[in-house]
C-alpha cells in the first residue's frame, strides 16, 4: 500500500487555511493510503514558543485531526519530537544540501524579509531539510500539502534524488499532492496575503472560533468597490477567495458558486458562506471537546508513536549504514 505522509505545526491555533488546505484533503485520501499524520512540534520552535502554550496546542491538534474526520483506526497520529529519528535523519540530510538550495526558498526570505535576519533562528533557515527527514523517513509516496509548501517538497525531492544517486536507492522520491481549489486560502482582511496562524487576527478563521466570530470575520472581510460576484483572483481577490471557500465548504465548483450568486449582493454572499461554515465547522468543535481530554488521545499518540517509531528506527540504520557511521 503506498503511503502518506503530512504534518501541522503546533505554532498556533488551527485555521481555516489549514483545513481547506491540508487536513479536510487528509480525511480524504487517508482510506486510500497507509497514513502517517504528524503534529511537527519540531517545526513550531523554529520561531520562540511559550512552553506550556506548546505543549497544550501539540494535543489541540492531534484532537482537531480526529475532529476534522481522520480515522484513528485506519491512520496513525502522532508528535514529530517523540520519534528521535527525524532529527538524526535532518542533520545526515543538511550536510546533503547545499547553502544555494536554501537561499533559494520563498518561505525564509519572505520572513526574513519581514522580520530582519538578526532574529531569526538557524532552525528556521534548515527547516525545509528537516521537512525532507519527516517525509524520507517513512517512504511516503505522497505529501498532501497547500501551495505555500510545495516547494519544500520539491526540495525534499532533490535531497532524495541527490542521495539515492550517491549510496544507491535508499529513499522514495515523493509527489506532492495540492488540492486544485484552495491550495492557498487568503486572509479575510488582506486577501493578497496567506491566511495564517501565528498572524491570527480579525483576517483569520481558527477552527476553534466561537460561530458570532466566525460570522464578524466573514462579513467584515475586504471585497473590492464592484457589486458583482465573479471569480478573478487578480482583480477581485477577496470575493475570490470567499468564492473559493464556499465551493470546498459545500464542495461545489467555483463556476457552480458563482451562478448560484450572479445576482445576489455581497452581504447575501456573505452571509450564506458564514452559515455554511458555521454548519461545517460546529461538529468539529463538537467532536474536538469530547475527544481533547479523554484518555483515548493519549492511547491513539501513543499508538502512532510507536508504528513511527518501528518504521523510522529501519530506515535511519539503512542511512547510518549507507553513509558510514557508527561501529556496526
Ligand atoms: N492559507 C492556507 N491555505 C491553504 N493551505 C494552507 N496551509 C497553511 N496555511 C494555508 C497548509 O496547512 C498545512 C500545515 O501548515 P503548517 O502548520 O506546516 O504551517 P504553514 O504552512 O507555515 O502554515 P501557517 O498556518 O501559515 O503557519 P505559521 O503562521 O506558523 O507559519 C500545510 O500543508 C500548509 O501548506
Amino acid at each position: 500500500m503506498k503511503r502518506i505522509f503530512s504534518g501541522v505545526k503546533p505554532s498556533g491555533d488551527l485555521t481555516l487555511g489549514n483545513y481547506i488546505g491540508a487536513i479536510s484533503n487528509f480525511t480524504k485520501l487517508q482510506h486510500d493510503y497507509d497514513c502517517l499524520f504528524c503534529v511537527v512540534d519540531l517545526h513550531a520552535i523554529t520561531v520562540p514558543q511559550d512552553r506550556q502554550e506548546l505543549k497544550k496546542r501539540v494535543k489541540d491538534i492531534a484532537a482537531l485531526y480526529i475532529a476534522c474526520g481522520i480515522d484513528p483506526n485506519k491512520t496513525h497520529i502522532f508528535v514529530q519530537s517523540e520519534v528521535p529519528s527525524h532529527t538524526q535523519l535532518a542533520w545526515i540530510l543538511e550536510c546533503h544540501t547545499y547553502i544555494g538550495e536554501l537561499n533559494r526558498m520563498t518561505q525564509f526570505k519572505d520572513k526574513a524579509q519581514k522580520l530582519g535576519t538578526d532574529g531569526l533562528s538557524s532552525g528556521l533557515y534548515t527547516y525545509p531539510v528537516l521537512m525532507a527527514a519527516d517525509i524520507l523517513l517513512y517512504d511516503a509516496d505522497l505529501v498532501p500539502v497547500g501551495e505555500d509548501q510545495k516547494q519544500h517538497v520539491e526540495i525534499t525531492r532533490d535531497i532524495a534524488i541527490r542521495f539515492n544517486n550517491r549510496y544507491g536507492e535508499t529513499f522514495v522520491v515523493p509527489e506532492h499532492f495540492i488540492p486544485k481549489v484552495g491550495a492557498r486560502i487568503m486572509d479575510l482582511q488582506e486577501p493578497t496575503k496567506k491566511m495564517s496562524k501565528s498572524e491570527n487576527d480579525k483576517g483569520c478563521i481558527l477552527l476553534l472560533d466561537e460561530p458570532s466570530i466566525i460570522r464578524k470575520k466573514i462579513m467584515s472581510a475586504v471585497t473590492d468597490s464592484e457589486t458583482q460576484i465573479y471569480y478573478d483572483p487578480q482583480k477581485k481577490p477577496g470575493i475570490s477567495n470567499l468564492i473559493s471557500i464556499y465551493a470546498i465548504i459545500t464542495n461545489k465548483t467555483i463556476d457552480e458558486v458563482v451562478e448560484e450568486f450572479k445576482d445576489a449582493n455581497y452581504g447575501t454572499f456573505k452571509k450564506a458562506l458564514a452559515d455554511k461554515l458555521i454548519e461545517r465547522i460546529l461538529p468539529i468543535q463538537e467532536r474536538f471537546k469530547d475527544i481533547r481530554n479523554s484518555k483515548e488521545l493519549d492511547d491513539i499518540l501513543d499508538a502512532g508513536r510507536d508504528y513511527a517509531m518501528h518504521l523510522a528506527t529501519r530506515k535511519i540504520n539503512k542511512v547510518m549504514k549507507k553513509v558510514g557511521l557508527g561501529r556496526h
